[in-house]
């Protein structure tokens, strides 16, 4: 039987390349060897305060982007995970399969309550169970995504071995799979933190939707490190990460890079950098203004009634299994 893949993003607007390296480039390669969902996931973006009427502009604008970059609606499945309720539904059960403590222990919900300090919502604690929620009702074989996730996905083969040995089988343990190169790609102005969307500084981070003259000027103020030599070094780590997105944006090896760098600075490695981002989102951006509004409801309707599908049949077992209904 065909494997199944299962993984989402958060339309939070501004998708970064780091989210493009780790994840959705995966996504689109690995989607004609799978069975694919891919979920815009908008339960998850509640997790911090959003405004209404943009949280439905950007839920569409990432699924424009899913299909911008690649992501065949006829061999894989895109859908808006509100629109499927068993995600909340199971998340209800999984709460209760789940422990405070292994919650507690989740970096990423560190790192954000941190810098959030007050106000912190029960959703953003609760986010892993939504998200292994996600994973487990689609019976998912492996799941693409970047290193931040790593912890995540641990937690939700607990879950899942949890609740198989207390109520009987019924989820698969997923795998995790994460990219050798591009897993962790990290800020322009900071080489100690992931590149990320919430970044304090907005040069950190370079945007799919970004203008010619904008990638440009993030990657001239990247942060590099002391010496001149550019080639692949974790000890080095700005021209490090560089040098990473110069390989997966050109598809040169990690050899024909260093040779093409063999003499040249660090404005070079620069320019070169931003010339091939530029030239590579520029197609992006042409499809994501091509796709039109209809078509776009007729994919995420059709996503919505094939996960459902799927969704539904798990969440019926669960509630047979855990008393929930006759
Ligand atoms: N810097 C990164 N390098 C590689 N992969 C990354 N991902 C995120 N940042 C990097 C991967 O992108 C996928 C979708 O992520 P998300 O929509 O859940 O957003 P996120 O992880 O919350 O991204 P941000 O930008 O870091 O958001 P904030 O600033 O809100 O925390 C995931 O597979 C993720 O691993």
């Amino acid at each position: 039987m065909t494997k199944r893949i299962f993984s989402g993003a958060q339309p939070t607007g501004n998708v970064h390349l780091g989210n493009y390296l780790g994840a959705l480039k995966n996504w689109v390669a690995l989607q004609h060897e799978y069975e694919s969902f891919f979920c815009i996931v908008n339960l998850h973006a509640l997790t911090i305060a959003q405004d209404p009427a943009l949280l439905i502009e950007k839920t569409r604008d990432l699924a424009r982007i899913y299909l911008a970059v690649g992501i065949d609606p006829q061999v894989s499945t895109i859908f808006i995970q509100s629109d499927v309720h068993e995600h909340a539904e199971l998340t209800w059960v999984l709460n209760c399969v789940a422990r405070m403590s292994e919650l507690e222990r989740m970096t990423q919900y560190k790192d954000k309550a941190r810098k959030q300090q007050e106000n912190i919502s029960v959703g953003l604690f609760d986010y892993p169970v939504l998200m292994a929620s996600d994973i487990l009702l689609y019976q998912t074989d492996l799941v693409p995504v970047g290193d931040d996730q790593r912890q995540h996905l641990e937690l939700t083969r607990d879950i899942a071995i949890r609740f198989n040995r207390d109520y009987g089988e019924t989820f698969k343990a997923p795998d995790a799979f994460i990219p050798k190169v591009g897993a962790r790609i990290m800020s322009l102005s900071d080489p100690a933190k992931k590149m990320s969307k919430s970044d304090d500084d907005p040069n950190g981070c370079v945007l799919l939707m970004d203008d010619a003259d904008t990638v440009q000027k993030k990657f001239k103020r990247a942060v590099t490190d002391s010496g001149t030599e550019i080639r692949f070094d974790v000890s080095r780590p700005a021209i490090n990460n560089l040098l990473e997105i110069y390989h997966l944006m050109t598809g040169k090896t990690p050899q024909a890079v260093e040779n093409h760098f063999a003499g040249k600075g660090y404005a070079q490695l620069k320019g070169d950098l931003a010339e091939s981002t530029v030239e590579f989102l520029r197609p992006i951006q042409q499809r994501v203004r091509e796709i039109n509004d209809e078509r776009l409801d007729e994919i995420l309707d059709q996503g919505r009634e094939k996960a459902r599908q799927i969704a539904r049949a798990t969440l019926e077992r669960v509630f047979h299994l855990t008393g929930l209904k006759r």
